[in-house]
């Protein structure tokens, strides 16, 4: 049971699909481009489902970073599935798990199938890299996993899942593998039984995305992650033919910065005056939190048990 605070219809428009894999599924198959945030705990995600965004982004990076620990596979499967299944159970709108190269081999892969649709995940995204992964912008390993085994995982995760959606993340362009890599392996990943492609570039520009998607000729939709070549609009990956953008770190990144501004700034100044027209109000925070919704429901259910005991004297 999710609880239901935002107002937006998703990417399909209309009525919303039954389920949050049957509303990711229509938002990556929508006409106009779908646009997902990156969250690390459920008010996170609460904040993107606020804004409009049509996915949230249960974020690797962010959710190890709220951990304190690198990108890299510190984190265990529970953790992250626990981390995923808090958004979801805060929003109505569908979370996309990023699920790294998927914990393991196969059987691994399996089992995070089954544990994430149970937590009510719409859909799982996991990569072409070895375990342990190493973020895609931390200069390292960035070794592919052979084209075998992941194809093996893909189509693993594709029979498991009942109803979840299965996104192949390319590791070629990162990986400094080339154009050429980054195609065969999309062609594979799709007859694996993938949903989806995820193709991820460090690049400054959008030009490989670019130059991908208007290569691959499959029928999957493409799913982008513009971090570095941030000036790319919406309009640009709509027309380019994209199917989602996912802004994965923008919304931590942002709160990192205000934190350690204002921090700073009621050290420096031995008061917190000066920095209190930018905090969000008391308010916010108790909007957040559903505290107006719980004071109703208490009410509500008080009342009804002074009724029933009243007709029983
Ligand atoms: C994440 O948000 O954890 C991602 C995207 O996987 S990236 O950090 O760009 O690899
Ligand atoms: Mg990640």
């Amino acid at each position: 049971m999710t609880d239901n605070g935002g107002t937006g219809t998703g990417a399909a428009g209309g009525e919303p699909a039954a389920t949050a894999a049957g509303r990711l599924r229509a938002a990556l198959r929508a006409p106009r481009l779908a646009r997902a945030m990156g969250a690390h705990n459920p008010l996170s995600a609460r904040l993107a489902e606020e804004a409009g965004f049509d996915v949230v982004w249960s974020s690797g990076l962010e959710i190890s970073a709220a951990a304190g620990v690198p990108d890299a596979n510190i984190l265990a499967m529970p953790e992250c599935l626990d981390a995923a299944a808090g958004l979801a159970a805060a929003v109505r709108t569908p979370v996309l798990a990023d699920c790294d190269s998927g914990f393991g081999n196969v059987n691994n892969v399996i089992h995070m199938v089954r544990s994430y649709e149970a937590r009510g995940i719409a859909g799982v995204c996991i990569e072409d890299k070895r375990f342990p992964k190493l973020n895609s912008f931390i200069e390292g390993n960035q070794d592919l996993a052979p084209l075998d085994d992941f194809a093996g995982k893909i189509r693993a995760a594709a029979e498991t899942r009942e109803d979840m959606v299965v996104v192949a993340r390319l590791e070629a362009l990162i990986s400094g593998q080339g154009m050429d890599e980054a195609l065969r392996r999309a062609e594979v990943y799709e007859r694996a039984g993938a949903d989806a492609l995820l193709i991820h570039s460090k690049r400054k520009d959008p030009e490989e995305v670019f130059a991908f998607r208007a290569a691959y000729r499959g029928d999957l939709p493409v799913i982008v992650v513009p971090t570095t070549y941030n000036q790319v609009t919406v309009t640009e990956l709509e027309q380019r033919g994209f199917a989602m953008a996912i802004y994965a770190n923008q919304a931590l990144r942002s709160s990192i910065r205000a934190m350690r501004d204002v921090l700073t700034r009621i050290m420096r100044d031995g008061t917190t005056r000066h920095v209190e027209a930018e905090l969000a109000p008391l308010k916010e925070i108790f909007d957040l939190q559903r505290m107006p919704q719980m004071l109703e429901q208490q009410d509500r259910y008080e009342s009804l048990g002074r009724e029933l005991a009243e007709a029983a004297q």
